[in-house]
């Protein structure tokens, strides 16, 4: 395991100081606050701010994935991809993504813009905040940086070459198995309460969908489209509204998972997201907030595919990439979207790394929250083929969600 010094908030004073990157935008000696705020599965986040109201978010990679601890060792350069993925991310989707200010290859730490006036959006969702325009926003983000790295927007040289960079084997093999391989081949990380046993047994078995996930997962790792996400849920997202509510600011953040990949796969994650919020919501009977949770998967859906559209015009090689080919792409990768969300909502179920809007329901609620992911999982996998049309699918999820819900 590799060995170097880790962040703490005695030396954080220090390692500000030794940045010629953070000069102007943090005063060391000033320091007011320092919070380690890091909620996801793998990285310590320190959020940093002085006397004059200025602030730096500073993330560094550990040598092991911190939700489980050094008995999993994983690469700590997941922070070079994100660093730099974060970079041409930003390029082609200016204002969506934090500004990075550096990398510390020696100690994995990137430096970056602090958010801390935003709010990570599945927070929001849990305490029932709205944040219109904010799916609008993911699905134009997908579509700037998924056009841009295509091979439609950089060409086929510099496309080869990114692909070959960009191998993020470590990562994506925590995806491969996580995602696609073991809510249905136990591999000692799944994990339900008692009462939904039955319902993660029934997804073991349902051989539809294992086929339907073989596919997907083949696409998943042969399928170099673009530089995606990764791991693009409603965790990996910050968003700031107006005093009326209207997102004025969505960012998208933590591509350490990023590689040439099928572009379907970040529409489905966090499509997956939106559903899972649903099943949040039935259960609590917020009932307009499982509508316009329900509503989410299109008004990303629509702004991906009209963002990729309009950037179409700009293709580098129009000879046999055609109009009508843009038209075949979208309705190919709608279909594969429906897949993807559907192996996103099996494994925050059943598997490792679930989410707080299941997690934090009394189990009397979350059994029947639970399910309701589940079933929809299992009826977009195998149905996804007769039926990609959001509206209709948030239709049959918010039956399928209601129908199980236990109160
Ligand atoms: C071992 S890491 C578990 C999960 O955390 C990340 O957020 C990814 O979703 C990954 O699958
Ligand atoms: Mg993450």
């Amino acid at each position: 395991m590799s060995s170097y010094e880790f962040l703490d908030s005695s030396s954080i004073a220090d390692y500000i100081a030794s940045r010629p990157e953070l000069i102007g935008r943090i005063d060391p000696n000033n320091l007011v606050e320092i919070k380690e705020v890091g909620d996801g599965n793998l990285n310590l986040v320190f959020i940093v701010k002085d006397s004059f109201g200025h602030g730096v978010v500073l993330k560094q990679a550990l040598p092991y994935v911190r939700l489980v601890g050094p008995d999993w060792p994983m690469t700590p350069d997941r922070a070079r991809f994100e660093y730099s993925t974060s970079v041409i991310h930003a390029k082609a989707a200016p204002g969506l993504v934090p500004e990075m200010y550096f990398f510390d290859q020696a100690r994995f730490i990137i430096g970056m813009e602090d958010l801390s006036d935003h709010r990570v959006w599945r927070g929001a969702l849990i305490d029932g905040e709205f944040h219109p325009g904010a799916a609008e926003a993911v699905g134009e983000y997908i579509a700037r940086a998924a056009f841009a790295t295509s091979l439609f927007g950089s060409g086929a040289k510099l496309h080869k070459e990114e692909i070959a960079r960009s191998i993020n084997t470590e990562l994506c093999l925590i995806t491969e198995d996580l995602v696609f391989t073991e809510p249905y081949f136990e591999a000692g990380r799944n994990s339900v309460i008692a009462a939904n046993e039955i319902d993660a047994r029934e997804l073991a078995n349902d051989q539809e969908v294992i086929r339907e996930m073989g596919m997907l997962k083949f696409d998943f790792m042969t399928r170099a489209e673009a530089l995606i996400h990764g791991d693009l849920h409603t965790g990996s997202v910050m968003v700031r509204a107006d005093k009326d509510g209207v997102v004025v600011s969505t960012k998208i953040f933590d591509s350490e998972f990023s590689f040439y990949g099928p572009i379907s796969f970040d529409i489905g994650a966090i499509i997956a997201n939106y559903y899972i919020a649903a099943a949040r919501a039935e259960a609590l009977g917020r009932k307009e907030l499982l509508e316009f949770s329900l509503s989410l998967p299109e008004k990303t859906w629509n702004s991906f595919a009209d963002t990729f559209r309009s950037l179409w015009r700009t293709r580098v090689d129009k000879r046999v990439f055609t109009d009508a080919l843009v038209e075949d792409l979208l309705t190919a990768w709608k279909v594969d979207t429906v897949g993807y969300a559907a192996a996103k909502m099996a494994r925050r179920i059943v598997g490792l790394a679930k989410t707080a809007d299941i997690e934090t329901l009394e189990p009397h609620l979350r059994e029947g929250a639970a399910r309701g992911v589940l079933r929809t999982a299992r009826h977009f996998a195998v149905g996804r083929h007769q039926n990609s049309d959001f509206i209709s699918l948030s239709s049959k999820a918010a039956e399928i969600i209601a129908h199980v819900a236990t109160k």
